[in-house]
């Protein structure tokens, strides 16, 4: 079957300066409704802001297994796919592990759980299935920084994602602090669709994934950005979730304390909006990268440690 490329709502990376358009889709695609596995406040303020940062999600007995998981996973490369390995842009260090769900049942089960999958479901009204998932490790001393960005502008050009019909859930597994190198977001940045400059070369995830240089936001842009929205921090304990609009503005300093500051990733896209052609380079990113394989998940209810443990 072939699929038809839409046209390209979102241009980015085919002009010499950068543009702003308004975004053309809903943040929250479903209205609010008792049962709802958000409060009306926390979908409100998702749609607001761009993103929610919620508290105590997981147990402790649960962010126990998931810190011996991730530990597991990263004592263990010669167990996992070896293009899954990122390491840090001038280093050694593991910056992060792709493809989780698809290299630990752990992980799988936890993007399937009802408080991530179920939520982005909510959010997106649609079945949602796993776009991309990571550990990202930030360790220690030498955690390097993640500049400015929105995701939605690299899975637009680089994977084909047609809308911003996606949602990415963080869960953090260390304290993420002011000083550790914790997500900022600019809030309310994701009603603004910036475009970026630059042609992508061929391959550019080889070297965009340890740091990037294409579908870097100018920083005129950003500064104006920046003015207009702030920027704000999300800080938590372990157990504590993240979600973030595809489009919000956000990026991360490096980390030079002796703590590293691991979260485990996911993008969920609404099975509506699965990829198709990448609008920029003629190649797709590689599968460990940005699924092209549609599995919708079936949101489980639970503890992870009784399904698991
Ligand atoms: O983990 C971080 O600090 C940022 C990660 C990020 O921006 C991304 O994965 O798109």
């Amino acid at each position: 079957m072939t699929v038809q490329t839409p046209i390209d709502l979102y241009p980015s990376r085919c002009a010499p300066q950068p543009e702003r358009r308004e975004r053309l889709d809903p943040v929250v695609h479903k209205s609010w409704s008792q049962g709802a596995p958000l409060s009306a406040e926390q979908t409100e303020a998702f749609d607001r802001d761009g993103f929610l940062v919620l508290h105590d999600v997981f147990s402790a007995e649960e962010v126990a297994l998931l810190k011996d998981e991730a530990s597991r996973l990263l004592g263990d490369p010669a167990g996992l796919e070896d293009e899954t390995l990122i390491r840090e842009p001038d280093g050694d260090e593991v910056r992060s592990i792709f493809a989780i769900h698809a290299q630990s049942a752990l992980m799988r089960r936890l993007a399937s759980d009802t408080r991530l999958a179920g939520v982005a479901s909510f959010l997106l009204d649609d079945e949602v299935y796993v776009h991309q998932s990571r550990l990202n490790y930030k360790p220690g001393f030498r955690g390097k920084e993640f500049y400015w960005h929105s995701d939605f502008e690299t899975w637009h050009v680089e994977d084909g994602m047609p809308r911003m019909r996606a949602v990415s859930i963080s869960v953090l597994l260390a304290e993420n602090n002011a000083n550790n190198g914790p997500l900022m977001l600019m809030p309310g940045s994701h009603r603004v669709y910036l475009s970026c400059v630059g042609e992508t070369p061929e391959n550019h995830y080889k070297i965009s994934l340890r740091k990037q240089d294409y579908g870097v936001p100018d920083e005129a842009s950003l500064a104006e950005l920046a003015e207009e929205h702030g920027i704000v921090a999300a800080l938590g304990k372990p157990g504590s979730l993240i979600m973030f609009d595809c489009n919000v503005m956000h990026g991360s300093n490096g980390n030079i304390t002796p703590y590293p500051r691991s979260n485990a990733f996911f993008v969920f896209n609404a099975v509506s909006n699965r990829v198709v052609a990448p609008f920029g380079p003629k190649t797709p990113r590689p599968l460990f990268v940005a699924t092209r394989e549609i599995e919708p998940l079936a949101p489980v209810a639970g503890s992870l440690v009784q399904s698991i443990g």
